[in-house]
């Protein structure tokens, strides 16, 4: 398999915190061919769409290759000397505290680990705080209240040896989909039950024995009444109690709680409670409806509390998981990337520890108060505290919650760094000084996924134009700064061994994280390090934690963590109805400055949307496709609306993934306000407060071209495709004249023009061709088009002579939305093969298209069609 040429090499994917191995061929012309590992623990050879498409991605057409200085492309050599001299001299004029990093999780554990240094021993402040705060800082405080360390206990094979999964604020089907297909395997093989705990109906409620759609906020009601359910039920395990602290309280505020309101029926509650007490090999999976939250610590530890009170943690088959988004989220919290940590796991409040770590690194001083939280740095950024800012492998003026003010604080920054690999985000728009890095299939360290196997990332791609390593920029600013004997590194394997040697320090102190193992590898041996889960050392490996009640609090207890409801901190009223969640597609990345550039993953969902219940929808007004105005106490928004009862009634869903770049008005996080939970500091991303309202544009359009349009209406949303572009578009007014507007918005003013235009109807069709090829068509109305995309999206570079119809010639087979991405199969093609074939089951479909036979994250949605298919077939 994989063809022949250049060796394959083995690496990691660069997405979520699974963390699967891929096998990598470069094609020798800057393309890449991308198959699963099959030796890979994570995933055995099975990657999900994205992972699949990573070869679509790593085109060199949006890449930084130059560092820019103000706007003009210099060398390295001045841009890393004004970055060194302008920290330098801040600080001496400021002090340390006036100069800030935010940094990111899915930075390589080399990556970070030098920043981390630079900052908290050289730079002598704990300014440096990373995107984890939006992510996993409510599970790293939730964690180190209840264990005494930011420990996640148990294993991925934990999963195949549960009896029961329970998924709360997980949407794991699309967001980690491997381990749900890991899941879905436990199922089958064993009879798995899955409960899903989520507001809203997901792909992951697909398979699922039970889902609770309880209030958004509402679960620490829910776990509170677990405790009391397993008190009651005689289900504490009474040996495992005496390993810990705080019983008595946390029953006491458990019993108490028992009126907060969870939004669900007594006997689902009552079911969900007698299933999880009746089952002892049970792990309970969370995530951002869990992190995410102004009680997002209290939720954690709600969830701890009833592992902990039963004994179910760090056995086989039992406890809790937490899923780590990015890929190295983990690897970020070892190198201890939060403005309140130290390096390996060890703590800034400790002057033990802090003596340690400045001895071993040879510091000047480490700074013994925690740094900036992620909200409170940008605040200050806004006031103007902090005059320095160095962004790495994020992008918060998208990210952030109230983004608008995000954006404006850097844009008013003093001096502002951003390292990335392109120069198109709404962050590098504001840098003075950008710095292009290497992207993820061109170099090479150590990620850490959720259970902490420790895997290489390794380049197969050469290094475009001038883009160096994330570690060696930072080095080299160390260097330029004054620090060069702590920063003369020569290769990420030297990093590697200096982390190793300083977790062996903290394995000293008796802390979890333990690598020294490794602190003497060759860099042979780093060159071909297998996938290996930490802890590492002459003792230990890799096992399970805490089955043994042995815990890293002074006396060696767990702590039980009393906790009450609280709801969200905004509250739904008048003016702000509706509550508004956020969260990811199955499809895209984030900001997608790496997904969007695949025409595969882009035919998914083109353009952002709001999910909005029906009955809502009929009370104001709205249809299916309207475009709505979303405005909350901070920002306002424009979506397409999307009619479903996936939502619940007074909620409605938006993703979170448009940016300045692909949709200036779905900006999302402008509609989130920076409430932050009081002891991790992470912001509530999901319980937002909205008003909708239908937005009527005066007219509506939908364009495809083979180049890059430019894009002015009031609303656009841009998606790559294989013939080039798609956009949405709408406008507040109609220009004067359509043909002149198209030519203007292909950049062929020159170009043949065919058109069909009802100035009185308000309609246009416009197709621009040159050297008889379409090079670009416009199709605009009054009302939103209803036009069929997916044919159209194919038309520019052909030579289609009906593109003026917006619809295929009757003997031209329309294939329709694609559903699954990795084959690129389409939901007509699906549906006919439903029909004439007689398909039965999701595998049948797989067995004749090939649809949901790779990734599977499709299969729910291929199930749903196949429901439908088959309902209308029996009415008919
Ligand atoms: N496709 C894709 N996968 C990704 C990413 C991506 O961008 N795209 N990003 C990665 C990253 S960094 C992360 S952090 C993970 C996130 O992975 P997830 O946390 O699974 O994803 P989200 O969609 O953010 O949110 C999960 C769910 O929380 C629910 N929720 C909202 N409020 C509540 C509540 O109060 N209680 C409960 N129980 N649930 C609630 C939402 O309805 C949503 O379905 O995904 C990773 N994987
Ligand atoms: N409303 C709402 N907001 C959210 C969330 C939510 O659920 N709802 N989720 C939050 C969470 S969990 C997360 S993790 C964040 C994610 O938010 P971000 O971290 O801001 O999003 P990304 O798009 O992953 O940004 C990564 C950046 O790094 C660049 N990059 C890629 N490779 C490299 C490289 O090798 N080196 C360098 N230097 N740069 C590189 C990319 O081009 C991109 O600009 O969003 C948070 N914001
Ligand atoms: S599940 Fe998908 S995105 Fe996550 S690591 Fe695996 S292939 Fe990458
Ligand atoms: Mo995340």
């Amino acid at each position: 398999m994989g063809g022949g040429g250049a060796p394959e090499v083995r690496s990691t994917c660069p997405y979520c915190g699974v963390g699967c191995g891929v096998l990598l061929r470069a094609d020798g012309q800057g393309g890449l061919a991308v198959r699963g590992d099959p030796a890979h623990p994570a995933n055995r050879g099975r990657l999900c769409s994205k992972g699949s498409a990573l070869g679509e991605t790593v085109g060199l057409e949006n890449r930084l290759l130059a560092p820019r200085v103000y706007g003009k492309e210099t060398g390295w050599d001045d841009a890393l000397q004004l970055v060194a001299d302008h920290f330098r001299d801040t600080i001496a004029t400021h002090g340390p505290d006036s100069v800030a990093f935010y940094v990111s999780g899915q930075m390589l554990t080399e990556d970070y680990y030098v920043a981390n240094k630079l900052m908290k021993g050289f730079i002598g402040s704990a300014n440096i705080d990373t995107n984890s705060r939006l992510c996993m800082a409510s599970t790293v405080a939730g964690h180190r209240r209840a264990f005494g360390t930011d420990t996640v206990p148990g294993a991925y094979e934990d999963i195949e040896e549960a009896d029961l999964v329970v998924l709360v604020g997980s949407n794991l089907a699309w967001c980690h989909p491997v381990l749900h297909q890991r899941v879905l395997a436990a199922k089958k093989a064993r009879g798995t039950r899955i409960v899903v705990i989520d507001p809203r109906r997901t792909a992951s409620c697909d398979g699922a024995d039970m889902h609770l759609a309880l209030t958004p906020g509402a679960d620490v009601a829910l776990f509170n009444r677990l405790f009391a359910t397993l008190y009651e039920g005689g289900a504490i395990d009474k040996a495992f109690i005496a390993r810990t602290q705080g019983f008595d309280d946390t029953l006491r505020s458990a019993l108490n709680d028992g009126l907060a309101p969870t939004g669900l029926d007594a006997a689902e509650v009552e079911a969900f409670c007698r299933l999880w007490m009746r089952t002892e090999r049970v792990v309970t999976i969370f995530s951002q409806g869990v992190n995410q939250s102004t009680s997002g610590s209290d939720k954690v530890n709600a969830i701890l509390n009833c592992h902990l009170a039963t004994g179910r943690i760090g056995k086989p088959g039992c406890g809790p998981l937490s899923v780590t988004g990015q890929p190295n989220a983990m690897g970020g919290r070892e190198v201890g990337g939060l403005a309140n940590m130290l390096a390996c796991h060890l703590d800034l409040e400790n002057a033990d520890h802090r003596s340690a770590v400045r001895a071993f690194w040879n510091a000047p001083r480490v700074p013994d108060a925690p740094g900036l939280k992620a909200v409170d740095m940008f605040r200050a950024v806004g006031d103007g505290r902090i005059k320095a800012l160095w962004i790495i492998h994020t992008n918060p003026a998208v990210s952030m919650p109230e983004a608008d003010a995000v954006r404006d604080a850097i844009a008013a920054c003093p001096f502002t760094v951003v390292s990335d690999i392109t120069a198109r985000t709404d962050t590098a728009r504001l840098a003075d000084v950008l710095l292009p890095a290497t992207a993820w299939a061109e170099k090479d360290g150590t990620v850490t996924n959720c259970d902490r196997t420790i895997s290489r990332q390794r380049s197969v791609l050469p290094a475009p134009g001038q883009a160096r390593a994330d570690w060696n920029i930072l080095a080299e600013v160390g260097c330029r700064m004054g620090f060069g004997a702590a920063f003369d590194y020569a290769s990420p394997a030297e990093i590697f061994r200096e982390h190793a040697t300083l977790s062996g320090i903290a394995g000293g102190f008796g802390r979890d994280f333990d690598i020294s193992g490794l602190s003497a590898i060759s860099d042979g041996d780093y060159a071909a390090m297998e996938p290996q889960r930490w802890p590492v050392t002459a003792t230990r490996s890799g096992n399970r934690f805490f089955a043994d009640g042995i815990f890293f609090h002074p006396d060696a207890k767990a702590r039980l963590i009393p906790v009450s409801w609280r709801a969200p901190a905004a509250k739904t009223g008048p003016r702000y109805p509706f509550r508004l969640n956020t969260g990811r597609l199955r499809d895209q990345w984030h900001t997608m400055t790496r997904t969007a550039l695949s025409p595969r993953l882009s035919a998914h969902l083109a353009e952002p949307f709001l999910d909005i219940h029906p009955d809502d929808a009929e009370a104001l007004d709205i249809d299916a496709a309207d475009l709505v105005r979303v405005t909350s106490p901070v920002g306002a928004c424009i979506l397409r609306a999307r009619i479903t009862d996936a939502v619940q009634r007074g909620q409605v869903f938006a993703p979170m993934h448009w940016t300045g770049e692909t949709a200036p008005s779905a900006r999302i996080d402008t509609l989130v306000a920076a409430a932050t939970d009081p002891l991790s500091g992470q912001p509530e991303s999901k319980a937002s407060v909205v008003a909708i309202a239908r937005h009527d544009a005066a007219w509506y359009g939908f364009a495809v071209s083979r180049d890059a349009m430019d894009l002015r209406s009031d609303y656009w949303a841009l998606a790559r495709t294989t013939a080039g572009y798609r956009a949405e578009l709408a406008g507040a007014q109609a220009p004067a004249d359509w043909a002149a507007e198209a030519r203007r918005l292909f950049r062929a003013p020159e170009a043949e023009t065919a058109s069909v235009i009802n100035a009185a109807r308000g309609t246009a069709r416009i197709v621009l061709k040159a050297d008889d090829q379409v090079i670009g068509a416009i199709f605009v109305s009054p009302r939103p088009v209803a036009v069929m995309r997916d044919y159209l999206a194919t038309l520019p570079g052909s030579a289609a002579a009906d593109a003026l119809f917006g619809r295929p010639l009757a003997d031209m087979p329309n294939p329709g939305p694609v559903l699954c991405s990795c084959f690129g199969v389409g939901i007509n093609t699906i549906i006919e093969a439903i029909e004439t074939q007689s398909l039965m089951t999701v595998d049948a479909i797989g067995a004749a298209l090939n649809a949901g036979t790779n990734c599977g994250s499709c299969r729910p949605e291929l199930a749903d069609l196949l429901q439908q298919v088959r309902t209308r077939e029996a009415a008919e």
